[in-house]
């Protein structure tokens, strides 16, 4: 079950700039940074709040490590904006199962491995009315889990 956004992630060209945007405009402070090579991304996460069900949403500054990587390309086709978005669930294997079975695409066979350690999925945007869509089940929460 899907309990919450996880995050919204936001491309950029400059993560430093980006997060300091973020901070003299807002006063959000960074959480968490790490690269993620496998996804080709530095990224920033600044949390907005904690949530009922022990998680919290975030935002999630994402600058390319290389011109290839989905971040990379996206960025090249569209410039800075709005890239995913992402809910929180418990159980990321069984809610890409129920989904997979209602045909939309989803793009990993198995999740993969996200911010601060959680594990992530993506939905593809065609088959999701043109909006990228992440799962992730938190280290927490997987831990609490197994
Ligand atoms: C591409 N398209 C999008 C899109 N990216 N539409 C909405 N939102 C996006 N972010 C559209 C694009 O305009 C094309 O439409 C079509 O999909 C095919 O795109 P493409 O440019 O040819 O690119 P592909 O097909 O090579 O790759 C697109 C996908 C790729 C979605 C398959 O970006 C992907 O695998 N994304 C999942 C991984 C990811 O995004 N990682 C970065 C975040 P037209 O022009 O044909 O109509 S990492 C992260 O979030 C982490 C680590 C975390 O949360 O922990
Ligand atoms: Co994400």
């Amino acid at each position: 079950m899907l309990t919450r956004i996880d995050h919204i992630g936001i491309a950029c060209f400059d993560l430093d700039k980006t997060v300091e945007f973020y901070r003299a405009t807002y006063g959000f402070e960074v959480f968490h940074t790490e690269v993620n090579e496998e996804q080709g991304v530095r990224e920033a996460m600044l949390k907005i709040n904690e949530t009922s069900d022990g998680g919290a949403s975030y935002l999630q500054l994402l600058e390319p490590t290389r011109e290839d990587s989905a971040v990379g390309k996206w960025l090249a086709k569209n410039g800075e904006g709005v890239h995913h978005i992402a809910f929180g669930t418990a159980d990321v294997d069984g809610d890409a199962d129920d989904i997979r079975q209602k045909g939309v695409r989803v793009l990993y066979d198995q999740p993969r491995t996200g911010s601060m350690g959680s594990r992530i999925t993506f939905l593809h945007p065609k088959d999701c009315h043109g909006v990228l869509t992440e799962l992730v089940t938190a280290a927490e929460a997987t831990a609490a889990d197994h």
